[in-house]
Parts: structure tokens; sequence; C-alpha cells
């Protein structure tokens, strides 16, 4: 007869399924009551605990679950998350993680955001059950927040990576980034709650009468936090045929003052910008860009003046950072896509999105998404292509393949791409200029727009007023911009009737507006022009 599972037992069973200690096994036996003597006995009771999972039935190990979710202090659910964290922690070296068998189905999983039906649903269409020895599952992050399921994903996806290690692989979400104040307090991923989310997750913890009552202590916060920051940043898929880098977000933010953006030492390899003192050139870690991010295919090539916790990437700017890396591919997250997915760079960056509420056909299947006009969709990686795979809630019909994207078509995307950036990159020329670098009677502009470095001469005079007439030389220049700084008092003054913005926090000034500005400052419009003035 079979014996239940009981809390105190549970503690017993600290290690993963597939270990093969003689007394674990032993033990186990005697607890399940089950034959576990063979290989195949293991794989068939993780099976019941998958079914158990998507049945939201307990049996055997979905007991753990409730442990997880009710018994937060109890010492077995610690060690679960412990355990997880640990073996996080070994296979997350120098925060990222590097898949090269190709013979392995993967599958890419996009921002969750607490939503257990479309997790569950991907677990069907994959048959994960039948054939989670061959698939590795990797998530791009965002577990937590906006939906209803808060501590219910986040608590199943850790029971499958405590189960199946090797089969189960977390990267970090810009909602799982989090820091400690002096009072040793977790705030919010940027510190600051008119910028950022705040990380509902943890308040929920702590502040919410479901969970709260079961007392919810700051050590058991502290469990959460401590798994999140063991997750890796960035996974990369070594394969033969391709080259593929994963995240949540997108690129480090680049140098906008270097000749192919990368050629500081910072970018020198993917553990230097990982590294959390490896700042971009406004102070934010680079880690953090990677962590929120965005593409940007806006017109000719122009990248809109991005924000200052959004970094926004252009299409010549993902070339070199793939030439950089030697990288065919990127698949992120981090953005909310109607259809489930779009892509970026004529197919070369794949963004997808996996909470949503819509089935295929247009009607509200899955009222647990926070994202309702979202049809939801994940990635499959085989050798020879990425498949993006919808979501579809009603379980009689096959899943749809939204698209498919060829690693033939990409390597030859990506030779074409790197020919034509090298038309991007400014040629030494012989600059008449060269002679008056240094003198005060030329002012430095760096063109964003078209990533240039030109002078304007400028007269010897404190008051200095540019006009469309000096400026069009510069691409994005047009009509009516007018403005002027005096060198002396560092002030510069908006003389056209657009509204221009200053600087990196985006200060407007109207017409006639008057603000201070530091040696080096960038002035923009909202229609593409960027440029670093240096004085
Ligand atoms: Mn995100």
């Amino acid at each position: 007869m079979k014996t239940e599972l009981k809390v105190q037992d549970l503690e017993i069973i600290k290690n993963t399924l597939s270990d093969t200690d003689d007394t674990f096994v032993e033990q186990l036996q005697i607890i399940l009551g089950k034959d576990l003597s063979s290989r195949d006995k293991r794989t068939a009771l993780i099976q019941d605990t998958i079914d158990g999972m998507l049945t939201l039935e307990a049996k055997a190990f979905a007991k753990v679950i409730e442990e997880l979710i009710v018994l937060q202090n109890n010492k077995t659910s610690q060690s679960v998350i412990e355990k997880v964290s640990n073996v996080v922690s070994q296979e997350n070296f120098n925060d990222f993680i590097t898949f090269s068998d190709d013979e392995k189905e993967y599958y890419v999983i996009g921002d969750l955001h607490a939503d257990l039906n479309s997790f569950l649903e991907i677990l069907k269409i994959i048959k994960f059950k039948e054939n989670f020895d061959n698939i590795n599952l990797i998530f791009l992050g965002d577990y937590i927040d906006r939906g209803k399921d808060k501590i219910e994903l986040i608590n199943r996806i850790i029971l499958l990576k405590y189960l199946l290690p090797n089969n189960i692989h977390l990267l970090r979400g810009n909602h799982e980034l989090y820091r400690i104040d002096t009072n040793g307090n977790y705030l919010s991923p940027m510190g600051n709650a008119d910028m950022s989310y705040l990380f509902n997750f943890l308040t929920l913890l702590a502040t919410d009468e479901k969970y709260k009552s079961h007392g919810v202590t700051k050590e058991f916060i502290k469990l959460y936090a401590d798994f999140f920051d063991s997750l890796p940043t960035i996974a990369l898929f070594n394969f033969k045929q391709i080259k593929i880098c994963a995240m949540h977000g997108g690129l480090p933010r680049v140098d906008l003052s270097a000749k192919d953006y990368y050629e500081s030492e910072s970018y020198e390899s993917f553990n230097k910008i990982l590294d959390l003192g490896t700042k971009d050139d406004i102070g934010i870690s680079q880690k953090t860009n990677i962590l929120w991010s965005d593409p940007f295919d806006g017109y000719d090539e122009a990248f809109k003046n991005t924000s200052e916790v959004r970094y926004d990437f252009s299409k010549s700017q993902f070339i070199a950072f793939c030439k950089k890396y030697d990288i065919d591919m990127v698949l992120r997250a981090h953005e909310q896509q109607n259809s489930g997915y779009k892509s970026y760079f004529d197919d070369r960056l794949i963004s997808v999105f996996s909470s949503g509420g819509k089935n295929i056909d247009g009607e509200q299947k899955n009222p647990n998404s926070y994202y309702e006009n979202v049809s939801p969709n994940f990635l499959k990686i085989t050798e020879k292509c990425i498949e993006s795979i919808n979501i579809n809630f009603d379980i009689d019909n096959i899943s749809s393949i939204e698209k498919e994207y060829n690693h033939v078509d990409t390597k030859m995307l990506r030779d074409n791409h790197e020919n034509e950036y090298k038309t991007y990159i400014p040629q030494k020329t012989n600059n008449p200029f060269e002679g008056i670098l240094s003198s005060e009677d030329a002012i430095n502009i760096i063109d964003i727009y078209n990533h240039s470095n030109k002078k304007v001469i400028v007269a010897n005079d404190d008051d200095i007023t540019l006009n469309y007439n000096d400026l069009k030389q510069f691409s994005g220049i047009k009509m009516n911009i007018k403005f002027s700084f005096n060198k002396k008092t560092k002030t510069m003054t908006n003389l056209c009737d657009i509204n221009l913005m200053i600087g990196i926090g985006g200060v407007v000034i109207n017409n006639g507006q008057s603000i201070n500005v530091e040696d080096k400052f960038i002035i923009s419009d909202n229609n593409g022009l960027s440029l670093i003035i240096t004085m």
C-alpha cells in the first residue's frame, strides 16, 4: 500500500531524483512505497510529478509545491530553494550559461509574469512529461509580478529545477533584479519608484493577507531574493550551425564616441561586460542595461533618444555587437508583443512574449495573464531553425507554428550585414580642421544620428549661435534649428520653435528658455536629431 508523503519526509528528499545514491533511493522507496531500483522507474516517478503539476493535483512531489506556497518557514521549502540556488550558482559560470549540444531540443520562454496557465500549456505542447530527458527549457526572466499566479508559477519552476537541474535553466529578468538599502530593505530594481516597477513579488510575500498569515519573514523573502540573485544574465547557444545569444532585454549600452561602438576595454569580453563594476557612460551598470534595453529599428538607422533606464539599440549597433562577439542571432523578451513575437534587423533578433490572454482565434482564453491583448508564443530551437510557436489554450487544437527562421538564411544575412556595416564606420580622411582641434575656435560635435564626429569653427566670441546653415552637415538636422550657448557662463538657450531636450536626463527647453550645461552635453529633438556637443 502506498504511503502518503508527509511534510517531515520531504526533509529526507534533499537530493534530486536523478541521484543514484543507494541510501537515498532506499529511503525514497520506503516513503513512496514504490520500486525505484531502475532508472526507468525513477523516471516514471518524475513523470508522475510533472503530471501532478499539469493537472494541479497534489500527487507525490506536487506536495512540495504546497510546502513552498503555504509553509514558507518550513525547513524543507528553504532547503529546496537553497539547493536550487546552489545548483544555479554552480552552473552559472561568470553570469552566463552555454549550450553546445545541438542534438537536444531547446525551448525559449519569454516573460511569463505570474501566468501559470501559459506555462502549463507550453509543457503540454512540447510533451515535456514524455520527453523531458531530451528537452532544455530556457526562461528569459520576468517570472513574477502582474499576473494572477504570483507565487504559484515561480514555485513550480523552482520545483522543476529541483527535480531536473540539467533540463531547466532560468535567466534573470529586470523584475528579478534587486538591491538592498543601508537598512537591509530590498528595493525595486532601479531603486527609484518613479523610474521602475516596485518589486511586487517581495512586497506581496510580506504584505498580502493570503501569504502574510503564514508568517512570511524577512529571512524567507531573502531566500527568494538570493535565489533570483543567483540567476545568470546571458545564455549562449554555441552550435555548429549557428551561434545565438539570449537575454532578457538586449544589448549593453554602446560607447557612442568610439568608432565602432565597442573599442573600449570594458567591452573586451562577456565576463567584463557582466562584471557589476562595468558601467556605461551615464553610470548605469551594463548588466542592468542587458536586462532593460530594447531594439529599435526606426527609419534610416537612426535611434530615438534613448532613455536613462531603457536604452534603445539600433541596427548598426546590433550588427557591431554580433560582429564583436561572433553571434549570428539574438533572442530576447521584455517587451509586450501582441502577436507573441516580433523580429527585428532582418530577422536576426527575435523578441518573444509568453504571457497572454488571447487564443490564436482572438478569443479571451486565459484570465490569469495580465496581458489580455497578447496571443503568447515561445521559441523552439533546433540545429536547423528557430520556430515561434503559438500557445493555443484550446487543448484539442494542435499548437501553431507562427514563423520559422532558417539558420542558413541567418548566416547569409550576417555576412551581408557585416559588409553593409563597414559603411557606418567613419573613414579617416584629411580633416581640414585637424590643426584647430584643441583650439577654442572650434566646437566638437558628435553626430549620434550618423555616427560621425565633426568640428564647427566658431567665431572667437563668448556667445555662440548655431543655426540650420551651420548644422545642416549633420544628419537629422531639419530647418529652423537654432540655439546659442555662452561658453563663459555655460548656459544654452533654445532659439527655435521646436522643443529641445538637453542632456541625458531629458530636460525639455522651449523657445527662449535657457539652461545650464556642462562642457559636454547632448542636444536632441524628438525626430532623430541627437548631437553630443563639446565646448
Ligand atoms: Mn522585463
